[in-house]
Parts: structure tokens; C-alpha cells; sequence
């Protein structure tokens, strides 16, 4: 611990700083836990106390930011893993190594080896440490959702929260059990915690899926519940609505439930297994010395996403709230870096990365071009704003989650959800951030080590659709032309309106807008083709003569010759789209339909029907024998459709410009 004279001493140090004062005892409550030096301590509290002294002018009520990291002079300087250096499994533990694989997707049997509080290396770029940050930023729930996380992994990520945040600005950490079955994530994971004040366990009876999960964290540190989950499932949850220092734990259906009592700083009061009715539990809080609303009850103002295999790196906390006190509507990430899955060293990655998405909504990473960084002289340091967030890590005030309607709720388990987010975000008025001050590491796996309720790939495809129905307007043709299949399966995605009547309420604007403004680099053409729809061998083009078709010379000037190819594979003339009007092979035209396989065809872009077919229009009709193509009959003036053939001149087409492949 630390003397109280020396208490005394470094009380008057920072009350130079413009820290409130509840907030310098934390931050000294934080430096006695960790047992820093006092060397280290004093240069701890440097910024704050210059601050106070030397800035009345120039930058009043900030201070240098923290670059607190308890881990810095670890325990075991020698222990694998230390520093974030990589680790080989020795010869003799291959087997063993192997075997453990499975259990998290990554080198489970490294990760137990290395310290859970291990030391990482700074890799922050040059003038962050030099930051300013104001003193009264917003304080923070971190909310971690995990089901069957690797145990080390998970005492990791909590560690690195403890250790290199300013105390002062960590609420509480509230950890969501998405009904967990390893054992280890029960009473054993109780007990590790109860060490430390700020952690919660939240346990949910069924499994909901990170989506929803997240959503039950974020109604705890509201102080509300039942929103989101349900209220009979809430009461069943949360066990309270008291919240202080209560951790129900109990994740299967039984009716007993254990509590664990914490103290108003922290320390465990006493364990009871009990069934005790929400009056009776006021009493026993208040006999304990809590009250329901003690200070460490009171909501954060900001709620902070991680994922559960995380190591938070030096000073990241205190640049995201720097940028969501500058603006509520300001979503703030870090950078994330890369925790290696096989020798689980920490790396870091290249700067100037936004997060970015390609058709059908795949989330990737995008640099910006070098011309552009000289051009505009961008810095290491600056923020760079983002099309999409990666979605596992990021800061947003409370309330303006909760405006946005938090996430859809109807999107189920896992993906799509940072989708979701980043349209509603950017569409109704706010901005996504990359903040390259704040570092975090993140173990990237190759496949989820757990399984998913309903098949993986149809659950993320039909969250995926849900966010295209809500948020693409016309563009949504874009993303189900690179994922047609969905058009077709008729994926039933469940209850829009609530979403779109947020969108209206909100006034959000379109994704055109978003286009434009946000993401211009997206290559979002509504249409794959469009012109004069010609036979080059032939020289003709088609045209439409009342209800039916024709084959004409070309003329560019003559609405009747033109035709949109659309991202459904319809050959579209304004309302009526080009179709084999049965199994006879005669064509004309019907009133357009999306879902429709017996509207569709393929030209240029699935050669794989049959090589050598890239110039034809294919049709998709049931009924006709296939493939089946579009061709000039040889009267050269009507149209039909034949069997394929690659060489058949009557069968090539083109029109006249191409905006997509
Ligand atoms: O059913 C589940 N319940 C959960 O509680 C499924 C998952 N989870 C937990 C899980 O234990 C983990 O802590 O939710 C967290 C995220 O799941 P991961 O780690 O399997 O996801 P991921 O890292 O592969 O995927 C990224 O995309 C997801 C899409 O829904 C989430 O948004 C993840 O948070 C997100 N991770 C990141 O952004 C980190 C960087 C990866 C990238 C790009
Ligand atoms: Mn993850």
C-alpha cells in the first residue's frame, strides 16, 4: 500500500490539476493497488500537476494523457510471452499444443503459458504520449460479451483493462456469459473476479448471440433491464434490479442462485447461495453497507465494446473519450492490432488503415493511398474517419446508442451488426472514427470456436439482408447481385418496420448521401450495363415496338433501343423487362419482378455456365432447356431463345456501356 503522508503528498499534487476531486482519490486508490514505484508514480502524475501550473492560459482544464501501465515492470520479466514477444512450443509439447487448438482457434496451450498481465510494446506512433486530453472526460462501462472464451485469454483481456486505463475513467467492467458451458467460466471465474471491484458478471440464461448480448451489457450499465431480452427473462438474468456489487451466477435454468456481495471499495462482503426475494436483497445491501445507488451504481456516460481475447495497450482508453466528449456523435475505435494466433506475440499494424467494406458487405481494411497522405499532409496521429467500424472495439456515448435504437435486435448471434451500426451512424448524423492513439490487440482466428444455434453462414447472410432492406435504398440490388442466391431462397428476415420507422424517425439520409459523402472510393454503379443492347456480327440492336420486340438497325437516339442490365440479371426497358415468354422459345417482354428466376439472365460475368459464352445472354427460365440463349432468328428480324452455342454469332450481344463486371 502506500503511507498515508505520501497519500498526503501526491493529493497535493494533483490538486493543482483540474481533476475533480472523487476523481484524483481514484486514480490514487489505483496507484496504491498496483504498487508502482515512486518514481514512476511521480511521473505518473507529471501532466496532471503541470497542468494545473503552467497551462491557466493556453489549454486550461487538460492535462497530457496517461500513459498509466501497471504492467510495465512486470512481475516475471523472463516468463514467455513477456513484452509480446512471440513463443515457440517446445518440442516436447507439440502434440499437446495441437490437440488444444480447437479450444479457441488459436494456440490455447501458448496462451495459458504467458502471464495474464504480461508487458506489450508501446506501439503507439510518435506524439501520442504528448496528447492532451481534457480533465473531465466521460467516465466508461466497458461491456465484453464471450461464450466458452479460452480461460487465460479472458483474464488477459480483463488485465489489460485494469492496468492501462486511468482508473477514474472505468465505471465498471461488465462481462456478458452468453451461457457459457465451460466450467471454468462459472464459479471459478466468480471467484477470480471478486478480486477486483469494477468487474461484473452478467450471465444470460440462453444463449442470445454477441448481437443481443451486447445489448443485455448495455441495459446493465444503463441500470435498465428487460428492454432487449424480455422482462421475465430479464428478472431471470439480472436475478435484481439492483445492481451495485450484484453478480448473479447462474447461467442454466435451476431456480437456486449464488450472489456475491462486493463492498462499496470493492472487497468481497460475503457469498451467499440464496432464492431471496429483490425486498430481501435490498436488505441484505443495506445491512452489508450499499445502497442501490451508490456512487459506483451511477451510470457511465459512455459504453466501450471488447472483444473477450483482447490486450489493451498503453494510453488507449483516454483518446476514445477525448473524441466522444468533442462530439456525442462521435463513434471512436482504436486501431487494432494483431495478437498472433500461433506464437501469440503482439504485433503492430500499418498505419493509415480505414475500415471498409466490398460487396456482398464484407468488412476489410483499406489504406489510404500515399498520394493522398502527402497531399494532404495527414499525420500518424490524426484520426481517420471510417466507412464501417471492424465492429469488436469501439466507444459511444450511452445515450446516443440508445437514440440510434442500439442495434437491430433482430439480427441474430454474430456479423452484420457493425454493418448495422456504421449506416445508422453515419446516415442519421454521426461519424466512425479510427483513433491511431488507441492500440488494440486482438487474437484474429481463423474460423469461431463456438457453434452457432443455426447454421453460420444463413444466419450472417440473413443479418446481412436485414441491413440491406433497411439501409440501402436502391442500392440494395448491389448487394444482392453479389449475393443472388439470397434474391432467390426468399430469406425471410423477419419484422422490418421497427427498423425503418428508426430510420424515419431519425431523419436519416440516404445511402446515396452516405455514398457520396462518406465512402466515395465505393464502386456502387446501380446498374452492370446499360445503352443499346446490340449484335455486333449482325450490326442490329433490339428493339421495343409496343408490348413486343424486334430486331432493328442501331440507333443511339431511339429510347425504344435502350435497356438497363441490372445487378438481378434483369434486361429492363424502363417497367418491362426482356423474358422467354414460355418453353417454346419465343421472347418478350413482362412487367418487371426482382425475385424472379424466369426474368434473369446472365451475360459476361458467369462464363462458368459454359466457357466460351461471356458474350451471350443467358437465360434463366426453368422451363427452358439450358443454357439457353438470346438470339437473332435467322429471318434477322425476331428474337428467341436456342440452346447455346459459343460460336453462333446470331447469340453474341453487347451493350453499348459497361459499368461493372
Ligand atoms: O454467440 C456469440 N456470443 C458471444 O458472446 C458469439 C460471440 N460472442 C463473443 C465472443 O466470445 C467474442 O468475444 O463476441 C465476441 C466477438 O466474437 P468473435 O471474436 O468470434 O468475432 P470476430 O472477432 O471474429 O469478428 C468481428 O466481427 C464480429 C461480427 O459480428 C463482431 O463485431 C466482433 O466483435 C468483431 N471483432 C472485431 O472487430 C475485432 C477485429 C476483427 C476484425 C475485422
Ligand atoms: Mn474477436
Amino acid at each position: 500500500g502506500m503511507g498515508r503522508s505520501r497519500q498526503k503528498q501526491l493529493l497535493e499534487r494533483l490538486a493543482l490539476s483540474r481533476m475533480d476531486r472523487r476523481r484524483q482519490e481514484k486514480l490514487l486508490e489505483w496507484l496504491a493497488l498496483v504498487g508502482l514505484g515512486r518514481s514512476r508514480q511521480e511521473k505518473l502524475l507529471e501532466p496532471l500537476a503541470l497542468d494545473g501550473q503552467e497551462q491557466a492560459g493556453s489549454h486550461p482544464r487538460t492535462h497530457r494523457v496517461l500513459s498509466m501501465d501497471a504492467t510495465l515492470a512486470p512481475r516475471d520479466p523472463r516468463a514467455p510471452g513477456q513484452f509480446g514477444h512471440p513463443v515457440a512450443v517446445p518440442d516436447d509439447k507439440q502434440e499437446e499444443a495441437k490437440s488444444r487448438w480447437k479450444e479457441g482457434n488459436f494456440n490455447v496451450y501458448l496462451s495459458d503459458l504467458i502471464p495474464v498481465d504480461r508487458a506489450i510494446a508501446d506501439t503507439r506512433p510518435a506524439g501520442c504520449s504528448e496528447q492532451q486530453v481534457h480533465n473531465d472526460l466521460p467516465t466508461t462501462s466497458i461491456i465484453m460479451c464471450f461464450v466458452d472464451e479460452v480461460w487465460s485469454t479472458l483474464l488477459r483481456s480483463v488485465h489489460s483493462v485494469l492496468g492501462r486505463s486511468p482508473p477514474h475513467l472505468v465505471q465498471e467492467i461488465i462481462l456478458v456469459d452468453d451461457c457459457s458451458t465451460k466450467e471454468h467460466l462459472k464459479e471459478q471465474l466468480d471467484a477470480y473476479m471478486s478480486r477486483f471491484p469494477k468487474v461484473k458478471i452478467l450471465r444470460l440464461r440462453e444463449r442470445h448471440g454477441l448481437i443481443r448480448a451486447r445489448l443485455a451489457g448495455a441495459e446493465v450499465a444503463t441500470g435498465r433491464t428487460g428492454a432487449v431480452l424480455g422482462p421475465v427473462r430479464t428478472t431471470e438474468v439480472l436475478g435484481t434490479p439492483l445492481q451495485h456489487g450484484v453478480r448473479p451466477s447462474q447461467c442454466t435454468k435451476g431456480k437456486k442462485r449464488s450472489w456475491l456481495w462486493l463492498g462499496s471499495s470493492g472487497e468481497p462482503r460475503r457469498a451467499v447461495a440464496q432464492s431471496a426475494a429483490p425486498r430481501a436483497q435490498r436488505e441484505l445491501l443495506s445491512r452489508a453497507g450499499l445502497e442501490a445507488d451508490a456512487p459506483t451504481c451511477a451510470a457511465g456516460a459512455v459504453l466501450t465494446f471488447l472483444d473477450s481475447h483482447v490486450e489493451c495497450n498503453v494510453g488507449w482508453l483516454e483518446p476514445l473519450l477525448e473524441r466522444v466528449r468533442m462530439s456525442r456523435n462521435k463513434v471512436a475505435c482504436p486501431v487494432i492490432e494483431v495478437i498472433s494466433d500461433k506464437d501469440m506475440s503482439y504485433m503492430t499494424v500499418d498505419n493509415f488503415q480505414r475500415g471498409i467494406f466490398t460487396w456482398p458487405m464484407n468488412f476489410g481494411w483499406r489504406q489510404i493511398p500515399q498520394e493522398v497522405i502527402e497531399k494532404n499532409k495527414i499525420k500518424e496521429t490524426d484520426i481517420i474517419r471510417c466507412p464501417v467500424m471492424a465492429g469488436g472495439l469501439f466507444s459511444i456515448e450511452k445515450k446516443y446508442f440508445s437514440e440510434l435504437g442500439m442495434y437491430d435486435p433482430g439480427l441474430d448471434v454474430w456479423g452484420g451488426e457493425n454493418m448495422e451500426l456504421s449506416f445508422k451512424v453515419w446516415m442519421c448524423g454521426g461519424e466512425i472514427e479510427i483513433v491511431p492513439c488507441s492500440r488494440v490487440g486482438h487474437i484474429f482466428r481463423n474460423d469461431n470456436p463456438y457453434s452457432f444455434p443455426k447454421d453460420r453462414v444463413r444466419t450472417v447472410e440473413r443479418n446481412l439482408a436485414r441491413v440491406a432492406e433497411v439501409w440501402l435504398d436502391e442500392y440494395k440490388e448491389l448487394f444482392y447481385g453479389h449475393a443472388y442466391h439470397l434474391l432467390l431462397s426468399a430469406v425471410d428476415v423477419g419484422d422490418l418496420s421497427p427498423q425503418t420507422q428508426l430510420r424515419e424517425r431519425l431523419r436519416c439520409r440516404n445511402f446515396r448521401w452516405y455514398l457520396q459523402n462518406v465512402y466515395p472510393d465505393l464502386e456502387a454503379p446501380l446498374v452492370k450495363a446499360s445503352g443499346l443492347l446490340m449484335n455486333v456480327a449482325l450490326a442490329g440492336c433490339i428493339a421495343v415496338e409496343g408490348t413486343t420486340l424486334a430486331f432493328r438497325e442501331c440507333d443511339a437516339n431511339n429510347t425504344n433501343q435502350k435497356f438497363n442490365y441490372t445487378w438481378l440479371r434483369l434486361v429492363r426497358h424502363g417497367e418491362l423487362c426482356l423474358a422467354p415468354a414460355g418453353a417454346l422459345g419465343a421472347v418478350g417482354l413482362h412487367r418487371c419482378r426482382a425475385r424472379s428466376r424466369s426474368l434473369a439472365w446472365l451475360h459476361r460475368s458467369l462464363a462458368t455456365v459454359q466457357p466460351g459464352l461471356t458474350e451471350h445472354l443467358i437465360s434463366e427460365h426453368q422451363h427452358l432447356p439450358r443454357p439457353a440463349c438470346l438470339e437473332v432468328d435467322p429471318s434477322r428480324r425476331a428474337l428467341r431463345v436456342k440452346g447455346c452455342d459459343p460460336r453462333n454469332p446470331r447469340q453474341k450481344w453487347r451493350f453499348s456501356s459497361y459499368h461493372a463486371d
